[in-house]
């Protein structure tokens, strides 16, 4: 499947990076394109200037709402950040679409922090602008959610969230989510090192993109995991994860022997790879509330069988039972197993409902606190009117 993807803000921009980064490696590696285009959108220069893959024209690094915010960013208002994008959108939409490589292209993929003001506010935008111009390919968000103490120390936080994930629910055909907190568990020596989280963030991605776009005989599937596949599958609230084991040829795990005890180890394997990948997952969730589903296996082609395969499509079955579940299998030379599990249409997220529950007090609070002020305003006359009057 090949991407056009487009990163709003610090955040969403320094992921799209990433993205051109793996697209590099696709080149190099497997001589193949998973990306036709990558950009940054910022209403902040300096955002801009650090990014490293991403051509750095102005046809690729895009400048909006210069005028407004003389080149500073939002700060965080993410009503700001959508009012530009309603301004510079054409001017966004136009430079993508002269890109070389634009027809080429499967789906959109934007990115952007939910807490911060220009991605948050933007990306929902330029989906829904897209939305009305393009109906043959798919639009997806990958919404980053914020670390737990930027929510506990700033109000405004959950409230961007909030808005920002309905509004990109509403109007795109997916929206990945993405927790940077799980990524601080997962690593806690590189706490503060974004570049490495983004990393990881990518990277599951990257084996599910190029699968389909093989054109060596050597690394096509049994069952080839394409592009109609992943469209298929992805739709509303989405969640990716990736897992990896090494394949012991010393110890014989994966031997084609026809002992049962090798082959049991070879399926325990494979449902113990699955499992970092549930639990990987780039968000919590149930997979009982996933109404889609696929797993995509890499692996040396004589250590995957069709056995595995169905193996692992009962084990997903049963943890979720509600979901059409979509396979593949991508040869790959090396020494490891990996599997890629998106869960899909989730009728449910316990974080993103928390989102939602907090805004709604949290702008009845503030309009409690508005009256408050204007009933403080008028000073002595409010408290004056309910005393009793002797006359
Ligand atoms: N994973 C990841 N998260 C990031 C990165 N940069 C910022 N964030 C998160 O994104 C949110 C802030 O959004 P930013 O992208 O910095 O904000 P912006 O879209 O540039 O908007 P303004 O700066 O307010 O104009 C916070 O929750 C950060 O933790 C990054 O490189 N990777
Ligand atoms: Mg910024």
């Amino acid at each position: 499947m090949k991407l056009i993807i487009v990163g709003f803000g610090q955040c969403g921009g320094r992921i799209a990076d990433e993205f051109a980064r793996l697209n590099r490696k696709a080149r190099g590696q497997r001589g193949i394109d998973i990306i036709t285009g990558a950009f940054a959108v910022n209403t902040d220069v300096a955002d801009l200037s650090g990014l490293t893959k991403i051509k750095p024209d102005y046809q690729h690094r895009i400048l909006i709402g210069g005028r407004k915010t003389g080149g500073h960013g939002v700060g965080k208002i993410n009503e700001l950040g959508a009012e530009i994008a309603r301004e510079d959108g054409d001017k966004v939409i136009e430079t993508i679409r002269s890109s070389r490589q634009f027809s080429e292209a499967d789906a959109f993929l934007l990115v952007g922090g939910a807490a911060g003001g220009t991605g948050s506010g933007s990306v929902p935008v330029i989906a829904q602008y897209l939305k009305e111009r393009y109906v043959d390919k798919p639009i997806y968000t990958l919404i980053v959610l914020p670390f737990e103490h930027e929510e506990a120390t700033e109000e405004r936080t959950v409230y961007n969230v909030a808005t920002c994930l309905k509004s990109a629910y509403l109007v795109a055909d997916a929206v990945f989510l993405v927790d940077n907190q799980r990524y601080v568990m997962k690593s806690s020596p590189i706490r503060s090192n974004l570049a490495k989280i983004n990393t990881l963030i990518a990277a599951p991605f990257y084996n599910l993109l190029c699968a389909g776009e093989e054109k060596k005989h050597k690394y096509i599937g049994a069952k080839i995991l394409d592009a109609g596949d992943i469209i298929q599958t992805v739709a509303g609230w989405t969640v990716i994860g990736y897992g990896q084991s090494q394949i012991s040829f010393a110890k014989g795990i994966f031997k084609r022997t026809r002992d049962f005890r090798n082959k049991a180890t070879e399926t325990q394997k494979g449902t113990q790879t699955m499992d970092e990948a549930i639990s990987g997952l780039s968000l919590k969730c149930n997979p009982i509330d996933s109404k889609r589903a696929l797993y995509l296996v890499s692996a040396p082609a004589k250590e995957v069988n069709v056995d595995l395969i169905k193996e692992l499509g009962t084990y997903l079955k049963g943890l979720a039972p509600e979901a059409i579940i979509r396979s593949g299998d991508y040869p790959r030379e090396g020494g490891s197993l990996d599997i890629t599990v998106i869960l899909s249409e989730l009728s449910d997220v316990e974080k993103i409902r928390n989102y939602f529950t907090k805004t709604i007090s949290l702008i009845s609070t503030l309009k409690k606190r508005q009256e408050g002020m204007e009933r403080k305003d008028k000073g002595i006359e409010v408290t004056l009117k309910d005393i009793p009057s002797l006359l």
